[in-house]
């Protein structure tokens, strides 16, 4: 059965590290290759890279089923109106969404133009449903689906078991590969994405991993990850939610990377900062697999009291001390601080003393967002009601902040102000360009003009003003700072 997987465009990357990161659709890659084992023909269109094609593509591969990806709730709109497309298109195609975000929060896209919804991971789902449809049985037969009804959207029943990483050892790279080159991190040109493990024990108020996962955290055999890691080229993003988790396994890991050989330019893993605390031998152990090796830590909040409100399970003494232990040895340091909208002036003055004294300066900021999947998100739904999904990008607000819009925008862009991404303060953009290629110098100065807006406050306060436009006519990503 020919099945066609869209990447949508996810169309806000106006604020945010968005637009330094473009990577490959791993999950639709995993998708594909369970497809392929059961004999089915999958493909995969990104339409990040050519969305107007979409029709062409529909007409050429005459799929059966569209799978379409919905990562982040801030797609949403995207997605709706992708259905919408490939409905018009192909009425008859069986069109299915899955992801993070759809299966963490369904609800809104239940909708006429979408025929099922895959609430857990789609190596297994996916698959079932295909062989379900080829043979003629009723889509109601498959696990862990919202599905439309002539009695309207059912749940059918969950998944036995958390479905195993190794039942797919390999994802389909090739279905993306002519988009490599398109494919970045930072400077890092061309990257690839690789999932080592899923999933995550502790439990922020502010994550839906866990929540979606109920803390489970699932491995791959160490073989199929150093096949895979062998196999991909020389920069490398770590999707895992939570490396070095597993501090045995982790060891293992290095160790059996290290025997085949596998050596990459530079690698980037997301961890806790006391797991590094707690474990540096595992950071002596992966460091000399990658020339430049970069760890981004959940750093949250500059005070102990601010971690324990979003339980964090940390102290901010582990913070500081994950830093010192990782630039000792020779690893880049950066991650992101919680900004919340119920913040008085004071929040922000500690966090900006903490970021100065401890030299975090290559960390983010992000506004504390309920984010659908969440408890936080089930207990404030009222408020929340009606609000566009392009604001839950973690850099709008979605009520008004204690402070009032206005002066609350003005402390938020300061605060991005200080950091590295300002070429007006500590980093210069001419010290960027010294750091890189000659032709990477175009790429760099589009992206450090577009993050300049982060220190504007004007730009946010634009779009929190018009906040009932609905998300299509919003203004376009290619805007110029302004
Ligand atoms: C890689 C990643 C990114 C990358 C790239 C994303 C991209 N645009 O392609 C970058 C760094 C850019 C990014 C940015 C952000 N991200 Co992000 N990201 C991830 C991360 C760490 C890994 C995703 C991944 O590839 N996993 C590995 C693959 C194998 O798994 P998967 O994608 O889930 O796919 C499986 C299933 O979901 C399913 N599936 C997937 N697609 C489909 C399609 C169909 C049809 C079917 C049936 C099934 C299916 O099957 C797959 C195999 O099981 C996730 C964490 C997570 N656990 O999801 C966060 C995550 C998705 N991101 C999140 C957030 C909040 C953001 C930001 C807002 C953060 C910020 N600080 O600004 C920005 C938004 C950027 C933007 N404006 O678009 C949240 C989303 C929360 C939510 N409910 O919306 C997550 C869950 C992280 C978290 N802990 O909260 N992100």
């Amino acid at each position: 059965m020919n099945v066609l997987l869209l990447r949508p465009d996810p169309g806000n990357e106006r604020f945010g590290l968005g637009p330094f990161f473009r990577v490959e659709p791993l999950g639709l890659e995993y998708v594909a290759s369970a497809l392929r084992s059961r004999g089915h023909e999958p493909a995969i269109l990104d339409m990040r890279f050519c969305g107007g094609r979409l029709a062409s593509w529909i007409h050429r591969s005459r799929p059966r089923i569209v799978g379409i990806s919905a990562m982040h709730a801030l797609e949403f709109d995207r997605v709706l109106a992708t259905a919408r497309e490939v409905r018009r298109i192909s009425p008859h195609a069986f069109i299915v969404v899955g992801g993070h975000a759809a299966a963490a929060y369904p609800g809104p896209l239940e909708t006429g133009d979408i025929d099922a919804v895959c609430v857990d991971d789609g190596e297994e789902v996916l698959p079932a449903l295909a062989d379900a449809l080829a043979a003629g049985r009723s889509p109601s037969t498959v696990p862990a689906l919202r599905l439309a009804t002539p009695e309207g959207w059912i749940s059918t029943p969950p998944l036995s078991d958390r479905t195993a990483l190794d039942r797919v050892p390999v994802p389909a790279r090739d279905l993306v590969e002519r988009h490599r080159n398109g494919y970045h991190c930072l400077l890092f040109k061309p990257v690839w994405l690789v999932e080592t493990a899923r999933g995550c024990p502790f439990r922020c108020t502010f994550c839906s991993v866990w929540q979606l996962y109920d803390r489970s955290f699932r491995e791959r055999s160490i073989g199929a990850v150093v096949d895979d890691l062998a196999s991909v080229g020389d920069s490398v993003f770590i999707a895992d939610d939570l490396f070095w988790n597993h501090p045995a396994r982790s060891l293992d890991l290095a160790k059996a990377l290290r025997k085949r050989g596998v050596f990459k330019r530079w690698l980037l893993v997301q961890t806790r900062t006391d797991i590094v605390c707690r474990n540096p031998e595992l950071l002596e152990a992966w460091r000399p697999l990658a020339k430049d090796f970069d760890i981004f830590f959940g750093l949250e909040s500059a005070s102990d009291e601010g971690l324990a409100n979003v339980v964090k399970d940390a102290r901010v003494s582990s913070s500081v001390q994950a830093a010192a232990i990782s630039r000792s040895m020779g690893y880049g340091v950066t991650g992101n601080f919680l900004v919340d909208p119920d913040w008085r002036e004071e929040q922000f003055y500690e966090l900006w003393d903490f970021v100065a004294k401890h030299g975090f300066q290559r960390a983010g900021y992000t506004i504390l967002t309920p984010l659908p999947g969440t408890e936080l998100f089930q207990k404030l739904a009222p408020i929340l009601a009606g609000q566009p999904w392009y604001k839950y990008d973690m850099h709008h607000v979605l009520w008004e902040p204690r402070l009032g819009a206005k002066r609350f925008f003005e402390l938020y862009a300061e605060t991005w102000r200080r950091s590295i991404l300002n070429t007006s303060g500590e980093k210069t953009w001419i010290e960027w360009m010294r750091q890189v290629r000659p032709a990477q110098i175009p790429y760099l100065t589009r992206v450090l003009l577009r993050t300049q807006r982060m220190m504007k406050p004007q730009a946010y306060l634009r779009e929190h003003e018009a906040s009932l436009v609905p998300a299509l006519e919003i203004p376009n990503d290619a805007e110029p700072a302004s």
